[in-house]
């Protein structure tokens, strides 16, 4: 039987363009699916740009403006790539015109903006998603799988870090490819909207619903040449974030990110204790999960390393043989592969417009408490 086509209309060609673009590529050369992307158009707002990510990714075609990519009868999903600023507009109108829409994180840049677009999603009952990548690391849904069959019991304390160091540099401009990260503008806020924003989704997917936050943000560059303007102005994002939370369940959780902490590039880690067991989880092993469970016998007490590779972890027999590892591009190809398999069964791909929204409550909590210098309740979505 051939596989049906899903046209996809990508807006936005860097990083993320190309993780998606990766993932739509390889999806059925390893999962069994009853859909297959098919990389119809890209859109970038410059015509050389988008002419040659069209060609080198062989995509069909290319468009210089979203709106008519939107437009177009042969588009069936519209995955939105471009910096956050822009994610609300091109979320809604495609919404509105019947597209399904992947959306990058985080879905906005503030709960105010994401609100309308979980609302014209749902109103126009499309298929949708966030792309939070890391819940799809195998050992991260492993992390899940254990949670959720009760093995830690009650769980105390979540403690998560995302560190960076690559805007240590006051030379570096705010604006532009890649650097509108360190636009306020664009990007919404800082490490909390980009960074943090990543720790609080799977901490919500993890450990459940977070009831307050008590923050504190840096900027340490506090100026920098806008690309845009050419002149010199204020940075307003934050360069750095620390949180402390409760937890609906009752756990503490602990919350640190920064692009300030030379040496580390992109280090993602979690720890959750529990009554019973305890886990861990390093980005830059992120094919191992460290488990400690105090059930084991008391001499053989200790924290194991488990290599998830095996076929009967998450989404491990679709890849090579036991022992044998896969990366950081495969989180989303299995985004994609769960997606497709959602339109074949009806069940929604996780994070949802709607679930996503939870993330952006507690991030404008987060940069709330910090600027208020008080606990801040997060608002119930
Ligand atoms: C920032 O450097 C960044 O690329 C984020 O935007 C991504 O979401 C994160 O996964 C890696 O770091």
């Amino acid at each position: 039987m051939p596989l049906k086509p899903l046209n996809i209309g990508l807006v936005g060609y860097g990083f993320m363009g190309r993780t998606h673009s990766n993932a739509y590529k390889r999806v059925n050369d390893f999962f069994d699916l009853e859909y297959r992307p098919v990389l119809k158009a890209v859109c970038g707002r410059t015509e050389a740009g988008a002419k040659a990510f069209a060609e080198k990714w062989q995509y069909e075609s290319y468009e210089t403006d979203w709106r008519k990519l939107i437009d177009r009868k042969d588009i069936d999903a519209i995955d939105i790539c471009t910096p956050n600023d822009t994610h609300a507009p091109i979320a809604i109108a495609a919404a509105e015109a019947g597209k399904m829409v992947l959306c990058e994180k985080p879905l906005a840049r503030t709960l105010k903006e994401a609100a309308p677009m979980v609302d014209a999603i749902e109103k126009a009952g499309v298929p949708n998603t966030v792309w939070y990548n890391y819940r799809r690391v195998p050992a991260v849904t492993l992390a899940k799988q254990l949670i959720d069959e009760g093995r830690l019991g009650r769980i105390y304390h979540y403690r998560a870090n995302f560190l960076q160091d690559w805007t240590i540099s006051a030379d570096l401009p705010q604006g532009g490819a890649g650097l509108w990260r360190l636009d306020a503008a664009s990007a919404g806020s800082g490490v909390t909207g980009d960074l943090l924003a990543h720790c609080i989704d799977t901490a919500l997917w993890l450990n459940g619903s977070i009831k307050n936050v008590c923050a504190t943000t840096e900027t340490f560059v506090k100026e920098r040449t806008h690309t845009g303007t050419g002149k010199v102005e204020p940075v307003k994002i934050d360069d750095a974030c620390t949180f402390f939370c409760r937890f609906e369940n009752g756990s503490l959780g602990l919350f640190e990110s920064t692009r300030y902490a030379r040496g580390h590039k992109a280090l993602y880690t979690f720890e959750i204790n529990g009554e019973k067991a305890s886990i861990k989880w390093d980005l830059h092993d992120l094919h191992r999960l460290e488990y400690f469970d105090y059930g084991d016998p008391a001499i053989l007490r200790g924290w194991k390393s488990i290599h998830v590779t095996d076929g009967d972890h998450p989404y491990m027999k679709n890849w090579w043989v036991p022992g044998l590892q896969i990366g950081y591009e495969h989180t989303f190809v299995h985004q994609v592969a769960d997606f497709l398999q959602g339109l074949s069964t009806g069940k929604p791909t996780s994070p949802t417009f709607r679930e996503a929204l939870e993330t952006q409550a507690v991030c404008d909590a987060v940069l709330d408490s910090a600027e208020q210098h008080k606990w801040e309740d997060v608002i119930q979505v």
